[in-house]
């Protein structure tokens, strides 16, 4: 399979099993559940689970097995962005191409609907770890370790540790190395962890190969929000489904406010380059895993040219 029809069977497998994890149920409480798939099931590029298959494939580990955890991890992110677009947050009117959660349905119920895509994940996570447990009983502990690292990464030492850099970071210049630590916690804990999940299935972790994966995974992060604050600048509001410019308009520091938009263009050229050459020593490594690996170099380079 070529790279784009990789992606988008990638995507496409996480939005039917996102589909089945969270069926619409026929409760008191159903509208909660057309709020959460509002935003879930609306699209987005699903890079984290893609993150989560692919390595997990180089790895010699199957989607299905790696895929209760990547549609957490997509789970938690989709919250996020929901309660990022809240008022009292960012207070945007458009994500994904529509309407924000609580321009749709009201601020209470959008909060709803990120708790309980937050919570839902966990409940989804922990099936993960059953089937791991079932699989390889002697390995249960894997399922334990990646729920805790999954927790740790959205929470205080994670994505909303950043958020919370970033909040107290508004309308100041914030110096580059919290900056930088900012963008590794808000942007680039949640693009480690598919990784880092992938490499925990295999119980790799602290090897070479481990360490490799998690390196391309922490570089394709900053690589991300390098991107975005590009896109931010330069990229077109109809294709990315939300506005453009609000980063100057809030006075934010990003990567163009600290370098430049050369700068911070140069930077992201620089860390792609790094990121091809993991991929060149995960080929070493694995010769036999040729379109894997291919994959994975393609990835990044699609990160660097994305549009939306
Ligand atoms: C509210 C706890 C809390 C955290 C919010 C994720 C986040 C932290 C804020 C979103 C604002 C933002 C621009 C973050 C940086 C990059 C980012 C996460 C962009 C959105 O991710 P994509 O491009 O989105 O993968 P899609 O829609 O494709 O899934």
């Amino acid at each position: 399979m070529n790279f784009k029809a990789q992606l988008q069977d990638y995507a496409s497998f996480t939005d039917m099993k996102l589909d089945f994890y969270l069926p619409p149920l026929d409760n008191d409480q159903k509208s909660i559940y057309e709020a959460m798939r509002y935003s879930l099931l609306c699209g987005g590029k699903r890079i984290r689970p893609v993150l989560a298959y692919s390595t997990a494939a180089l790895l010699g580990i199957s989607k299905e097995d790696v895929a209760p955890f990547a549609c957490a991890i997509e789970m938690i992110h989709t919250y996020s962005l929901i309660h990022d677009d809240l008022p009292a947050m960012d207070n945007d009117d458009y994500r994904r191409g529509q309407l924000t959660c609580h321009k749709k349905f009201g601020e209470a119920q959008a909060i709803l609907a990120g708790d309980a895509l937050l919570t839902k994940a966990f409940e989804i996570a922990g099936i993960g770890a059953i089937e791991l447990a079932n699989k390889m009983p002697e390995q249960a502990v894997r399922g334990a370790l990646i729920l805790r690292a999954l927790a740790a990464s959205a929470g205080s030492e994670g994505m909303v540790g950043g958020q919370v850099i970033d909040l107290e970071g508004e309308e100041k210049v914030l110096s580059k190395e919290t900056h930088e630590t900012l963008c590794a916690l808000k942007t680039g804990a949640l693009l480690t962890i598919p990784v880092q999940i992938s490499v925990l299935y295999a119980g790799m972790t602290n090897t070479p190969v481990g360490d490799l994966l998690i390196r391309y995974a922490q570089g394709l992060g900053l690589a991300f929000q390098i991107k975005d604050d590009i896109l931010d600048v330069e990229g077109d509001a109809k294709l990315l489904g939300k506005a453009t410019g609000m980063d100057e308009k809030c006075n934010k520091t990003t990567f163009v406010s600290l370098y430049g938009l050369e700068g911070a263009k140069a930077r992201l050229k620089a860390l792609t380059e790094e990121s091809l050459e993991i991929c060149d020593q995960l080929s070493d490594i694995f010769p036999e895993r040729t379109e894997q690996c291919a994959f994975l170099r393609e990835l990044a380079i699609f990160l660097l040219e994305r549009n939306h």
